[in-house]
């Protein structure tokens, strides 16, 4: 090489900042006080483990978007263990977390604040009614704070005591990505299982059925969704879902949620199990990743209320995978809210 070419490179190497100058912006800024400079970062494997490495937080002074778990799983119909969900993807969370998407350019610490706010406590552990009570009682008193909250499970059944208060006020719209409708009636003497949470919020008038678009769905469980059908969902199958591509199907979410507030719920189990093989009911022939990230980047600029991410079950999830896929998703959902969040400010 030559000796100039050298030079060169040698003093490219003494830069600080980034070519990106909003993020070194961001980096020197107030607001990134809880986000740790590049060259003093502390070692991932260190410390407490929290949503996106957000840091733990007592309450909800200050914040606007709540992060939270439930580490709940009595709503399952055959594979259990997604009580531990919320404590696998927080320790996933240190290879999933920002500050920047590099896809959409959003820095949620640039346009909301946000913490791991811990767990939902569920006193009533064997007792199903009272435990759903539980949770929407809980989630009332993150909707009385003003603040968004983004959950991550616990089994699909808890979307439902969730939009009970999210929706208190105005029926919601739904962006579900899932292989199961999950708007199955009762099944063996309860309402409250986790195939059935979207019928329950729609007949407790918290969900408007008619902006409800359920995307992945699939196998043999079809039978269950009748409902879906019957009260005027958007129900996009697999199949379509590669009929249509990508594009059209962003449209479609558009479309159908239209401008009101809409909630996101993302299941793992949407994405084949080659990538989210820890759930409680894989189904084969599912979404990949990626598109999963396009999807949810697609819903930026609509009227976003909340979401969560749900179905992770740690036992069968021998690789972690699964829980860095729910992570990567939770941040992609956190980046898609704190910019719904600023445009409605
Ligand atoms: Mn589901």
């Amino acid at each position: 090489m030559s000796a100039s070419k050298l030079e060169r490179l040698r003093a490219l190497a003494e830069k600080t900042d980034l070519n990106d100058q909003v993020l070194q912006d961001f980096l020197d800024g107030d607001a990134a006080s809880g986000v740790e400079k590049r060259d003093q970062v502390a070692a991932p494997y260190t410390g407490v483990s929290t949503f996106l490495s957000t840091g733990q937080r007592q309450g909800f002074e200050g914040l606007d978007i709540a992060l939270l778990g439930v580490p709940f799983d009595m709503g399952v119909t055959n594979r259990p263990g997604t009580r531990f969900g919320p404590g696998q993807v927080r320790q996933m969370s240190a290879m999933a977390n920002g500050p920047k998407n590099h896809a959409s350019g959003v820095i949620p610490g640039r346009l909301a604040r946000f913490a791991d706010c811990g767990d939902v406590p569920i006193a009533s552990r064997y007792n199903l009614d009272d435990a759903t009570r539980e949770i929407e009682d809980f989630y009332h008193t993150v909707i009385d704070a003003g603040v968004i909250p983004l959950s991550v499970g616990g089994d699909h059944s808890i979307s439902y005591p969730i939009l009970k208060a999210v929706g208190r006020d105005a029926a919601v719209g739904l962006i579900q990505i899932d292989a199961h409708a999950d708007t199955g009636g009762p099944f063996n003497g309860s309402r409250f299982h986790h195939g059935g949470p979207f019928r329950n919020a729609a007949l407790a008038g918290v969900l408007d059925p008619e902006r409800t678009i359920q995307i992945g769905i699939r196998g043999r469980a079809e039978p269950h969704w009748d409902f879906s059908y019957d009260s005027g969902m958007r129900v996009i199958h697999v199949e379509e879902f590669y009929e249509l591509g990508l594009e059209a199907v962003q449209e479609e979410i558009r479309r159908v949620v239209g401008d009101g507030p809409t909630y996101v719920s993302f299941d793992v189990d949407s994405i084949d199990p080659a990538f989210t093989p820890g759930t409680g009911t894989p189904e084969v022939g599912g979404l990949l990743p990626r598109e999963v990230q396009a999807l949810i980047r697609g819903v930026q600029g609509l009227n976003l209320v909340g979401g969560d991410v749900v179905e992770v079950s740690p036992p069968f999830d021998q690789s972690g995978n699964t829980a860095l896929v729910a992570a990567t998703m939770l941040w992609e959902i956190l980046c898609v809210l704190s910019d719904s969040f600023a445009r409605d400010r």
